[in-house]
C-alpha cells in the first residue's frame, strides 16, 4: 500500500486521534423490545435491533455481550483457555427491571429496560459494583462499526492492571489506547506500547472488582480522565464482549485475579533454568564472544544461567539459519555452553526473507497474511523485503512451530519472539520523519488474516499476531520436545499470553526512570495474569552509568524474568564491565537470586495454579491500607518479601512504607518495622532494602554456579520471629512435566511462637531441609531443641540477630527455642 504523502498525514491523523473524523453517527441501544431466554442466558434485542445477551460464566464472573447487528457472531476468543461455560441462568420480573443470577449466593445482574437498556451488577453480598451511567448508555456507531460502554465511576475509585503500560500504577484518569506497537526508546508516559491486556481491577473502599473487555480490534479506555464521574471503554469493531468478575464475598483482588486466570489461562511452570540470571546484548557476536563471555562469568564466579543470540547470529536475518563466517559450528558452541551449565536461547523473528533460494520462504507459500487485494503482503524488516505467517491460521501455526526442529537439535533450548506487533521498518523512500506511532510500522489495516476460520483484517487481528506466535513457538516446542518445558520470551501480547510466554517490557532506556518505571510495569503485568515478567536490566536504549547499571541489577534480582539485555550501540554491559567495586555488588545481587530460587520457584508453582503472580504491588495484598494504594516503588515477592529497590541517583538511604497489619523485620539485620509506618532505611550502594513478613518461612539455599547446581544444594528455610504464620517449599525435578503426574512435593513449615513444625517431616524425594535461620533473634536462646532433644548444633550472631539451626540427617519436625 502506498499513499500520497497529504493522504498519508491525513490517515496518520486520524489514526492518532489528533483530528475528528466525520462526525460519528452513534446511536444508543434504546428500550427492550423482545426477551429470549434458553438455560444459561438471556438474549434482548432493543428498538435499535442491537442485541445484549447475559450470562454467568461462574456465579461470580458475569458476561455482558452486545452485538450491534442482529446477531451473535460465532462465539470464539484468542484470550481464552477454553470455550467459557455459562451456568444455569435464574430470572425474575421486578417491576420494570430483569434480574439474574446464577445460584444464591452469588452476584446478580440487574436490567433496566426502558427508555434505555442499563445494566448494573452487584456482588454476592448485594452491594452495587458496576453499573451503566445512565446519562451515557452503551452506544454504538453502525457506519464505522465502533461501539462503547460507560460506567459510573465514585470518585476515589482507583484502577489497576491493563496489562503492560509505561504509566503510573494506578490508571484512574488515564487515557489509554489498545494497540500494539514497535515504540523503540519509549518515553514515560508513552502509550500504547507493545502488549494489550484489556483487563483492569478496580479499588474502592478497600474492595475489588474487575472488567475484562475481550475484544481484538484498537479499543480504549478512559478512566474518568475525560470526565471523572465515569469510566468509558469501547473499540473500534468487534462486539462489546465483556466479562465482570465480583471477587466473590471478600471481593479481594486475588479472587479477581483467580477468576480471571480461570477464563484466560495460567502461566505453565518455566523450566527451573530459565529463573536463573541471563545474560544478552544485540549482538554477542562471533562465537568467540559467545564463548568469552560464558568463561568470564564462570571465572569470576557470577552465577549464569542463559546466553542470548540476538539477530546478528543469522545468515543475512534468515530466520532458522547461522551466519556460516559467525557460527561456523553451533552445535558445537552450544554443547560447550551446557558443558558450564548455560543454556542458549535464540531470537526468532516473524519476517521471512522473500527470497526464491531461501527453503523456508518457499514452503510457506499460501501461508502468509495477503494483502486486500490477494497478493502475499510484502514489507521491509531486517532480511529486507520479507512475507509473514499469518498466525491467526492454525496451518501457520502448525508449520511455523516444526521450523524449530533444527535448533533444538543443535542444541538451542529457549525462544525469543520478538518484532511480532508486527513492527515493520518504514520505508526508507519516505522523506517524513518516522513517528513512534506512524500506521506504517505494521501492516495496513486491510491485511487479510485466517482468523482461525473467521477470516478478517489487521484491524481486527492486529493486536494478536504476536500472541500467536508465540502460541506457535510454545505449541511448536512442546510437541517436538515433550519431555521438557518450553521456554519462550514474546515482545508483543494479547489477553492470555502468560500460557505461551514469558514478557519483557521492549526497548526502555537506560535513564533513572525507567528504572522506577520497570516496578510499575512489572507488578501491573502481573496482576493482568501474566507472571514471568522483566525489563531489560540497565536499559536497552544507551549506556547506564556504573550507578544506573548497579542499581538496576540489584533491583531486578527478585523481579521474575532477570536479563541484563542492550543495543547494538552502547558500550559493553556485563556484571564486571564497571570495575571491581561493581562487579562484587552486581556478584552478591546475582547471588541473592540463586540464594532465593527455591522461593521463587514455589511461587512460580503456586502461580501455575492460582494465576497469582509471584511479583506483587502492595495495594494486591493489602486492599484494605490506604497508604499502599498507591505505592509503586515498592513490591512484594510472593506474600513475605517487600522489596523497596533503590531507584534514584546517589541515594544512600530511602523511605519503605510497611503495609499494616504486618511486622516487618529487616532481611539483613534483623531490625523490625511496625505496619503501616514510613521509614528512612539505610541503602548503600551495596544494599537492597529488603524485608520479610514476620511469621515466614522463607525457602533458600546456598549461592550456586547455575540452578542446575543450585538444585543440588541443601534448602535452608528463613525463619522470621515475631509473629505465627507458615511458609511452603515446592520441589519437583525442575523440568519435564512429571510433576503433573504427582513427581512433587510441598512441605509446609508453620511458626508458632517459638516453635516451627515441619509437615511432611521427609525429604527423601527432593533436597532435605538442612538448617534454620531465624532472624529477629534479640538474644541467644537458652536452648533449641529437636523433636524433644536438646541440639547442640546452632549458632548465633549478634550484629544481624540470626539464629542458625543445623538439622540433622535424620526425619525431624518440631524445632524449638527455649527462652
Ligand atoms: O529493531 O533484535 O526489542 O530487544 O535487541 C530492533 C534487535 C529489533 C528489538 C528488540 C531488542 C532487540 C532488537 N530488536
Amino acid at each position: 500500500m502506498r499513499m500520497n504523502e497529504p493522504l498519508r498525514c491525513a490517515a496518520l491523523l486520524l489514526s492518532l486521534g489528533w483530528v475528528q473524523a466525520a462526525p460519528a453517527a452513534w446511536q444508543t441501544l434504546g428500550r427492550v423490545v423482545h426477551e429470549q431466554r434458553d438455560k444459561a442466558a438471556i438474549e434482548l434485542t432493543t428498538s435499535s435491533h442491537a442485541h445484549v445477551r447475559v450470562s454467568f460464566v461462574d456465579v461470580d464472573v458475569a458476561r455482558i455481550r452486545m452485538s450491534p447487528k442482529g446477531s451473535f457472531e460465532r462465539d470464539f476468543s484468542y484470550a481464552l483457555a477454553d470455550t467459557p461455560g455459562a451456568l444455569p441462568l435464574d430470572v425474575q420480573h421486578k417491576g420494570d427491571k430483569i434480574v439474574l443470577r446464577a445460584g444464591a449466593d452469588g452476584s446478580r445482574v440487574e436490567i433496566t429496560q426502558a427508555p434505555e437498556l442499563l445494566i448494573d451488577v452487584y456482588d454476592a453480598a448485594g452491594n452495587h459494583v458496576v453499573g451503566d451511567d445512565p446519562a451515557r448508555p452503551i452506544a454504538f456507531d453502525a457506519v464505522t462499526g465502533a461501539i462503547e460502554t460507560s460506567k459510573q465511576r465514585v470518585a476515589t475509585e482507583l484502577y489497576y492492571g491493563f496489562g503492560e503500560k509505561a504509566l503510573p500504577l494506578s490508571r484512574h484518569q488515564q487515557y489509554m489506547t489498545m494497540w500494539n506497537s514497535d515504540t523503540p526508546g519509549y518515553a514515560p508516559g508513552l502509550d500504547p506500547i507493545y502488549q494489550s491486556i484489556p483487563f483492569f481491577i478496580a479499588l474502592r473502599e478497600g474492595k475489588s472488582y474487575g472488567v475484562f473487555f475481550d475484544n481484538t480490534y484498537r479499543s480504549y479506555f478512559d478512566m474518568g480522565k475525560t470526565d471523572a464521574s465515569r469510566y468509558t471503554f469501547g473499540a473500534n469493531g468487534g462486539e462489546l464482549n465483556y466479562y465482570v468478575f465480583t471477587g466473590g464475598r471478600e471481593r479481594s483482588p486475588a479472587n479477581v485475579l483467580r477468576d480471571y486466570t480461570m477464563l484466560t489461562g495460567r502461566g505453565s511452570l518455566p523450566p527451573q533454568w530459565a529463573l536463573g540470571y541471563q545474560q544478552s546484548r544485540y549482538s554477542y557476536s562471533p562465537d568467540a564472544q559467545v564463548r568469552e563471555i560464558a568463561r568470564t562469568f564462570r571465572d569470576k564466579r557470577i552465577p549464569i544461567d542463559v546466553i542470548y543470540f540476538d539477530i546478528g547470529y543469522m545468515d543475512g536475518y534468515r530466520i532458522f539459519t547461522w551466519s556460516p563466517k559467525d557460527f561456523p559450528e553451533p552445535a558445537k558452541l552450544l554443547d560447550e555452553l551446557h558443558a558450564q551449565g548455560v543454556h542458549a536461547v535464540t531470537i526468532v523473528d516473524p519476517g521471512i526473507k522473500v527470497d526464491e533460494n531461501f527453503p523456508i520462504y518457499r514452503a510457506g507459500k499460501n501461508l502468509y497474511t495477503r494483502t486486500a487485494s490477494g497478493d502475499e503482503l510484502h514489507a521491509e524488516v531486517w532480511p529486507g523485503i520479507c512475507a509473514f505467517p499469518d498466525f491467526t491460521n492454525p496451518d501457520a501455526r502448525t508449520w511455523f512451530g516444526s521450523l524449530y526442529a533444527g535448533f533444538l537439535e543443535q542444541g538451542v533450548d529457549g525462544f525469543w519472539n520478538d518484532m511480532n506487533e508486527p513492527g515493520v521498518f518504514v520505508p526508507s523512500s519516505w522523506k517524513l520523519p518516522v513517528l513512534v506511532h506512524d500506521p506504517a510500522k505494521t501492516f495496513p489495516l486491510d491485511t487479510r488474516h485466517d482468523g482461525d476460520g473467521l477470516a478478517g483484517t489487521h484491524a481486527r487481528y492486529h493486536n494478536v499476531y504476536g500472541m500467536q506466535m508465540a502460541r506457535a513457538t510454545f505449541e511448536g516446542l512442546a510437541k517436538l520436545r515433550p519431555q521438557q518445558r518450553p521456554f519462550v520470551l514474546t515482545r508483543a501480547g494479547y489477553a492470555g499470553v502468560q500460557r505461551y510466554s514469558a514478557v519483557w517490557t521492549g526497548d526502555n532506556a537506560s535513564t533513572w526512570d525507567h528504572l522506577g518505571l520497570s516496578i510499575p510495569m512489572l507488578t501491573s503485568l502481573s496482576i493482568s495474569g501474566v507472571p514471568f515478567v522483566g525489563a531489560d536490566i540497565g536499559g536497552f536504549t544507551g549506556t547506564p552509568s556504573a550507578e544506573l547499571y548497579t542499581r538496576w541489577l540489584q533491583a531486578a534480582a527478585l523481579t521474575p524474568f532477570m536479563r541484563t539485555h542492550s543495543a547494538i550501540d552502547t558500550a559493553p554491559r556485563e556484571p564486571w564491565t564497571y570495575g571491581e567495586k561493581y562487579e562484587a555488588i552486581n556478584r552478591a545481587s546475582i547471588e541473592l537470586r540463586y540464594q532465593l530460587l527455591p522461593y521463587l520457584y514455589t511461587l512460580f508453582a503456586d502461580s501455575a495454579a492460582s494465576g497469582i503472580p509471584p511479583m506483587r504491588p502492595l495495594w494486591f495484598e493489602y486492599p484494605q491500607d490506604v497508604g499502599a494504594a498507591q505505592v509503586e516503588d515498592e513490591f512484594l515477592l510472593g506474600r513475605d518479601l517487600l522489596v523497596a529497590p533503590v531507584v534514584h541517583e546517589a541515594q544512600t538511604q530511602r523511605r519503605v512504607y510497611f503495609p499494616k497489619g504486618n511486622t516487618w523485620l529487616d532481611w539483613w539485620d534483623g531490625t523490625p518495622h511496625t505496619g503501616g509506618s514510613a521509614v528512612d532505611v539505610a541503602a548503600p550502594l551495596d544494599r537492597l532494602p529488603l524485608f520479610v513478613r514476620a511469621g515466614a518461612a522463607i525457602p533458600t539455599s546456598p549461592p550456586a554456579q547455575n540452578t542446575g547446581d543450585a538444585a543440588k544444594l541443601p534448602l535452608i528455610v528463613r525463619i522470621a520471629l515475631g509473629a505465627d504464620g507458615s511458609g511452603r517449599v515446592y520441589q519437583d525435578a525442575g523440568d519435564g512435566f512429571g510433576y503433573r503426574k504427582g513427581d512433587s512435593e510441598t512441605s509446609t513449615l508453620s511458626l508458632h511462637g517459638d516453635r516451627v513444625h515441619i509437615d511432611p517431616p521427609s525429604h527423601a524425594r527432593f533436597r532435605r531441609i538442612a538448617a534454620l535461620e531465624f532472624i529477629g533473634v534479640d538474644k541467644p536462646p537458652s536452648a533449641v531443641t529437636i523433636d524433644g532433644k536438646a541440639s547442640i548444633a546452632t549458632h548465633f550472631e549478634a550484629t544481624t540477630k540470626h539464629l542458625r539451626v543445623e538439622l540433622p540427617a535424620r526425619q525431624v519436625s518440631d524445632i524449638e527455642l527455649q527462652r
